[in-house]
């Protein structure tokens, strides 16, 4: 079994291996570590990854980018609004959720955002699977902080369609910090003062800081704080307004009015604003930009300062915040380190280093620290690697509240209550009690949505009771509800079971007899033996199990389903089209090959007649190939170079036959 760790980035995708000696980031089909986070759609297959890179600009509406921003939101979301900036495919409704409308096999097709995301992870789960040359299922997988239930339930519900199976949906931070720590020997041991570690990740997207407490064996994230809209595409939008105002002037062209252009530009600032992290200026050149015009420019890296200023200008405010929120000062971080391709700009570096006063640490691979710690974490996760455990604990973004309806036997009952506060650890589970005497619901939401990504719906899922009856002695059944946010940072009401008070004998506990809640008493199985003074005590004792039918965001058990098959017969179609082109290229490269032999090694061996009548054959299957064999299938491909196979057969077998006769003469001179 395969352990593979994945950060799906906005721009790129990066995956990591876990394997005997350690853990690799491995290349793709072109050898690259880092894939284009791109689908694109064509007339006859999807593109995906480079391929789908390598379409862009001549497929832009079919190209859809930034697909985990996508996940999980809606297309009246100002957020994603922004997001149609970037993404040169329309975007519509699809459901409840926002996707993109292209043209696929020649139809016009709508994909949900969960769709896309899922066909870009079954690329990803291809690449693994070539590379290892293992079946690959389960993963970790990389995700912003930020994304809320509905987002992650989206990632993990394309996973699933794309036959992969999450382990784990771990923080972009977190997963650099287990990287961070988990190669460190020297931490301190647990009675010691933690080591403070800051981790920013500033990518192509969005930027995070969260300050996190390490020890030997064990990280606990203590605070995390965003700027969604913060990374490198923002500095490459500063540098095309830069550009599309200096070429309007001087050239007399507006590439606002032309998307090629404009992706063209986009292309070249990229690339110029890389030069100009390690040079003080850089050109840009475009041949044909458009109306046949050719484009030169020149920025200093000052002048590309100043075009970013209003971004540098709060460059510290994610860390304020996650220092404020941890209630720490800078003077407390021992490390300041920093991932994410963003952070390779002087600018930003400079910034920051002033701001902590301190020399900053890049220890970490920026681009693969994180697809680095999934593979860590997925390894700890799976059943069948052994690696040095090291346990993670990350905190919840956002706080969530519970609510009912008000019983009317009950006078002064709440109807709602905040379970989980922002910054509660993670994974954690609360046990909620209520007396009822039938069967009702709750509904789980986001306490504060003003605190949420854009128009994120607060809403979580509503959570029905099953099984809940009028106790006959005490008229109220008293339900016990277990609500967990899980490792993925995924909420569930996971299950429910009914309690009776009854008398008991207990022990009683000695000093402190520390105060628990029956609830902890339940679940606590490890009673120390101690001397045994006893005394009778009301303690609630489980009765039995309550059902919970839960309605939440996730795709329903029947559409998932569907949405896997549908995503398998696509992959298929997909690898027939890739097989018949290369059944194609075969051909025609075996035509060439056939050409040649025959003025080469099968020149003596064959007659004129024999030649000429093969030379036939292969200009006739060329012409074919050219005119209506330009788009045959992969098994008239097959027939037509068996054709040629058959012709040249007894020419083949002649020299097969003189090359061993030629062969044995050497050896019996070799013998002799
Ligand atoms: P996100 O984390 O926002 O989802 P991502 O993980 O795909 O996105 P990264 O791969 O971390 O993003 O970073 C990509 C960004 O880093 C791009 O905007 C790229 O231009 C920028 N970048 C890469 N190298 C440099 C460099 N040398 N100087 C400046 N910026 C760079
Ligand atoms: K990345
Ligand atoms: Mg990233």
């Amino acid at each position: 079994m395969s352990v593979v760790g994945v950060d799906f980035g906005t721009l790129n995708t990066v995956i990591a291996v876990a394997r005997n000696r350690g853990v690799d980031v491995i290349t793709n089909e072109v050898s690259n570590r880092a894939t284009p986070s791109l689908v694109g759609f064509g007339p006859k297959a999807r593109y995906l990854g480079e391929t789908a890179k390598t379409q862009e600009i001549s497929n832009l509406k079919n190209t859809v980018s930034c697909l985990k921003r996508l996940a999980g939101r809606s297309l009246k979301d100002p957020d994603v609004q922004i997001e149609q900036k970037y993404v040169s495919a329309a975007l519509v409704e699809c459901g409840a959720q926002v996707g993109a409308e292209i043209s696929y096999l020649g139809k016009k097709e709508t994909f949900s955002a969960t769709e896309l995301v899922a066909m870009f992870l079954s690329k990803v789960k291809q690449t693994a699977q070539a590379e290892l040359k293992l079946p690959v299922s389960d993963i970790v997988m990389s995700v912003p902080a930020w994304f809320t239930d509905v987002q992650r339930r989206s990632l993990m519900d394309a996973a699933e369609i794309a036959g992969l199976k999450l382990l784990r949906l771990m923080n972009d931070t977190t997963a650099a910090a287990l990287g961070w720590g988990i190669t460190k020997l020297d931490l301190p041991a647990p009675e010691e003062k933690p080591r403070r570690v800051a981790i920013i990740d500033i990518g192509h997207s969005d930027y995070t800081c969260s300050i996190i407490d390490f020890k030997k064996g064990e990280l606990a994230v203590k605070s995390t704080a965003c700027d969604r809209h913060f990374g490198g595409r923002d500095f490459n939008l500063a540098l095309v307004n830069h550009f599309q105002k200096e070429f309007k002037a001087k050239y007399k062209i507006d590439i606002t009015t032309n998307p090629k252009a404009m992706v063209r530009v986009e292309t070249s600032c990229e690339k110029l604003k890389k030069i100009l992290s390690a040079n003080q200026q850089a050109p840009l050149n475009i041949e044909s930009l458009m109306n046949d015009v050719d484009v030169t420019g020149m920025i200093t890296r000052q002048e590309f300062e100043a075009l970013i200023e209003p971004m540098l200008a709060r460059v510290t405010v994610p860390i304020e915040q996650a220092l404020a929120e941890a209630k720490l000062t800078k003077e407390d971080i021992d490390v300041i380190e920093l991932v994410g391709g963003c952070t390779r700009t002087p600018s930003l570096k400079d910034r920051i280093q002033d701001f902590f006063g301190k020399q900053l640490s890049f220890t970490l691979n920026q681009d693969e620290a994180i697809a680095r710690g999934c593979a860590f974490s997925c390894a700890i996760l799976s059943p069948v690697f052994k690696v040095r455990d090291f346990a993670v604990q990350d905190i919840c973004s956002y706080p969530i509240e519970f609510s009912w309806e008000k019983d009317q036997d009950i006078p002064d009952e709440d109807t709602s209550l905040t379970v989980f506060q922002k910054g509660n650890v993670l994974p954690s589970t609360k046990i909620l009690t209520f007396y009822r005497k039938q069967a009702f619901d709750l509904e789980a939401r986001y306490a504060k949505p003003e605190l949420l990504p854009g128009k994120v719906q607060p809403f979580i899922g509503r959570f029905s009771v099953k099984g809940v009856k009028a106790d006959p002695k005490t008229e109220f059944m008293i339900c016990k509800l277990k609500a967990r946010v899980n490792i993925h940072g995924i909420l569930n009401v996971e299950s429910g079971y009914y309690v009776e008070d009854q008398e008991v004998e207990e022990e009683v506990k000695d000093e402190e007899g520390d105060k628990k809640d029956p609830e902890a008493m339940e679940t606590d199985g490890d009673k120390k033996d101690g001397k045994t003074k006893t005394r009778k005590v009301k303690k609630q004792v489980r009765k039995g199990d309550l059902p919970i039918v839960a309605g939440v965001t996730s795709l329903d058990q029947p559409s998932l389903i569907a949405a896997a098959e549908k995503e398998n017969s696509m992959a298929m179609e997909d690898k027939l089209v890739a097989d018949t082109e290369e059944k194609k290229n075969e051909l025609e490269a075996y035509i060439y090959e056939m050409r040649n032999k025959l003025d080469e090694q099968y020149a003596e061996l064959a007659n004129d007649d024999e030649k000429d009548k093969i030379r036939a054959k292969l200009t006739e299957t060329e012409d074919w190939l050219y005119e209506d064999g330009e788009d045959a299938t992969k098994a008239i491909y097959v027939a037509k170079m068996d054709e040629i196979r058959a012709m040249a057969g007894p020419i083949a077998q002649r020299h097969f036959d003189k090359v061993e006769a030629e062969r044995q003469e050497l050896q019996a001179k070799l013998d002799a």
